[in-house]
């Protein structure tokens, strides 16, 4: 898509929500403190060779206790949104039944602080940490689990819906199924098939059925959901490589959003996923979305490989390519076509982007002074791209930069850092970094400050 050059001028309506995005697991730590239950991801975790360098949120930002403190920096980068997650086992440690007061106030006092500072709150119900007690009886590839997080979400919102209007059911079902019940590297860790195809099913069904249930409560909320999205490209025009991206689509990208929106999966998975349904099943997903959250952060390229299990390779970036930390392509035209490409399959329902942001091997100056030059320039070459993709008529609401802070990278652990606020892990200081100053600017004035224009 053509760029917007002329960066003085502004397409984003006064209306625009920036935002910031964390997750529980990633930051909270306090594991074992308050009440809450055990998490797939404490268990994952501890298991040997699981995550890097044996990592796990024990700790992690400590932000169970320096929660006043993070929201402080929310208040000085000037966001109006902050997107967090509920840690379903700080609420329900058991993933079912009596409500944990401890877990339901520390959630009540951080949105009642966000409320005092003006920002406005932007929950996530599930962002990968399942209670350890409901994987136990099956976890996502057990039909009930629908019922179970359908009950968990109806709880939160009586508590936590008369401050909070903008809900997202689920962050990445797709990474849940395909990293978590099919590659085996995210918790639970199963490479199963069946176990994949259940699990990818019961999200979309809990998807459907906790829109619907929650629209009949509520009227006023805003509810959404939330997919990573990738555009796929073939290594080659073969007919092979152009199968082989067809399903890599349909896996990552059609799985989570044609039943959501069109009432069916993908052709390339139907068959697959058909085994775990049940008659009446997509009716029951096929429910209305507020707005839908995307995510992204690069593309995939793919090529036909017969000998592997699923006949398809993901292939490296190309050598010329500029990648991350994570080795993820940077190609922030990726955004703009996915947009145009996400609206298309999504009809009216209104965009956000609810993750943009880039992984750098942050190297502290004196004083812990981090000038992050690259993850600058990532983010403004995304959000030029993001204007873009606006000024042609896309109807993007949103934008929320993946992360306020440095955290818990998953199966990376803690070397991999996205945050626009350096973490020290050993002392938990914050230190902002130089796309956080870059950041503020933006949000401030909603025109795309030049890299150079900020110290
Ligand atoms: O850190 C994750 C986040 O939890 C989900 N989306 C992708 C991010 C970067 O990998």
């Amino acid at each position: 898509m053509p760029r917007v050059m002329d960066t003085r001028r502004s397409a984003f309506p006064a209306t625009f929500t920036w935002g910031v995005s964390t997750a529980a697991y990633q930051i909270e730590g306090a594991v074992a403190e308050g009440g809450r239950g055990e998490s797939i991801w404490d268990v994952f975790s501890h298991t040997p060779g699981k995550v890097a360098r044996g990592d796990h949120g024990d700790v992690a930002c400590d932000h169970y206790h320096l929660w006043r403190e993070d929201l402080e920096l929310l208040r000085e980068l000037g966001v109006g949104a902050y997107r967090f997650s509920v840690a379903w086992p700080r609420w329900l440690p058991n993933g079912s039944g009596r409500v944990n007061p401890a877990g339901s106030a520390f959630y009540d006092r951080l949105v009642d602080r966000l409320g005092e500072i003006g920002v406005e709150p932007w929950l996530c119900l599930y962002h990968w940490d399942l209670p350890q007690a409901l994987q136990e009886r099956g976890g996502w590839a057990a039909r009930d689990i629908v019922d179970h997080f359908g009950e968990y979400a109806a709880s939160v919102m009586q508590v936590l819906g008369d401050r909070v209007q903008h809900v997202a059911l689920f962050n990445e079902p797709n990474a849940v199924g395909l990293l978590g019940h099919l590659l085996g590297v995210h918790a639970p860790g199963l490479t199963d098939l069946h176990a994949y195809a259940a699990a990818t099913h019961h999200l979309n069904l809990a998807t459907g059925a906790t829109l619907a249930r929650l629209r009949s409560e509520h009227g006023g909320w805003r509810l959404g959901t939330i997919v990573n999205l990738q555009p796929v490209v073939a290594a080659s025009g073969s007919e092979q490589d152009a199968l082989a991206a067809e399903l890599l689509d349909a896996a990552w990208n059609g799985n989570h959003l044609d039943p959501l929106v069109r009432g069916h999966y993908p052709a390339a998975t139907a068959q697959l996923l058909e085994g775990a349904m049940e008659h009446g099943d997509l009716e029951r997903i096929q429910q209305p979305l507020d707005w839908f959250g995307l995510n992204l952060y690069s593309q995939l390229r793919v090529a036909a490989d017969p000998a592997s299990l699923f006949g398809l390779q993901l292939l490296e970036p190309p050598e010329e390519a500029e990648t991350t930390a994570m080795g993820w392509e940077v190609a922030p035209e990726a955004l703009s076509r996915q947009l145009v490409d996400a609206q298309a399959r999504l009809g009216a329902v209104p965009i956000v982007i609810t993750e943009n942001g880039a992984a750098y091997r942050d190297s502290p100056g004196p004083d812990l002074e981090v000038d992050d030059l690259r993850r600058v320039r990532y983010l403004e070459r995304h959000v030029l791209e993001l204007e873009a993709a606006l000024q042609a008529g896309v109807d993007v609401r949103g934008y929320f930069v993946w992360s306020l802070l440095d955290n818990f990278e998953w199966h990376e652990g803690y070397a991999k850092r996205f945050g626009l606020v350096y973490v020290d892990y050993a002392t938990q200081r914050r230190v902002p970094k130089r796309s956080f100053r870059w950041y503020a600017k933006l949000v401030r004035d909603g025109i795309i400050p030049a890299a150079a224009d900020v110290d």
